[in-house]
């Protein structure tokens, strides 16, 4: 089995198009294993899937973007606009960091960062995170640095993701600087 191309389509459903796949999605993102694997099972590629491949496929990945717990599965970032996934309001670290294309900056600059099509802004914990998401954008990706402490005490509010990615509803540019 291909796991990445699994992974990428458990994304693409549960980030983007649960209503494609006839799931019913929770307001935290949940959808019943077994509901997806039979949707799923309707593809012959995936005719034999069982639930250890999406453990394996959790398990296998570089990045932690699904977890299952007690027959549910959902995805733990990434979400777009249509059915806002609720998440957990948390401290955050002092400094949470973004890697983005260069051409972005002066609109960043001016308005903050902004969702854009997915229901929150990414964060990412350290340089090198950012950097491979800002890579995506641009093959010379720019790094910023979110005073992210200093935003939370102000009461704009931060979500986790994984351990890697953190999630906000906006950052204003004041609490934006490059590196
Ligand atoms: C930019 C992947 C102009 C923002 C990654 C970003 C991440 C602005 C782009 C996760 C702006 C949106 C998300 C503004 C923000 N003006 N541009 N005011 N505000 N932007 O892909 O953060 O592999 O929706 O800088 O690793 O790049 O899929 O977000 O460049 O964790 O699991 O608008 O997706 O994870 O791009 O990436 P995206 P992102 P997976």
């Amino acid at each position: 089995m291909n796991y990445l191309e699994l992974s990428k389509e458990v994304s693409y459903a549960l980030r983007h198009a649960p209503w494609e796949y006839e799931l019913e999605i929770d307001e935290n993102g949940w959808v019943d294993t077994d509901q997806l694997l039979n949707a799923l099972r309707e593809n012959v590629k995936w005719a034999k899937i069982e639930e250890k491949d999406l453990e394996y496929m959790i398990k296998s990945s570089e990045k932690k973007r699904h977890e299952i717990i007690s027959g549910k599965i959902r995805a733990l970032y990434g979400h777009s606009k249509l059915n806002k996934i609720v998440k957990e309001v948390k401290e955050p670290p002092e400094f949470l960091f973004h890697g983005t294309a260069r051409r972005y900056f002066n609109s960043i600059k001016e308005y903050g960062l902004v969702p854009k099509l997915r229901q929150y802004v990414h964060l990412s914990v350290d340089t090198e995170t950012a950097l491979q998401v800002g890579k995506r954008h641009d093959n010379q990706p720019i790094l910023l640095q979110i005073n992210a402490k200093e935003a939370w005490f102000n009461g704009f509010k931060f979500y986790q993701g994984n351990d890697k990615v953190w999630l906000a509803d906006l950052i204003p540019n004041r609490y934006i600087s490059k590196l």
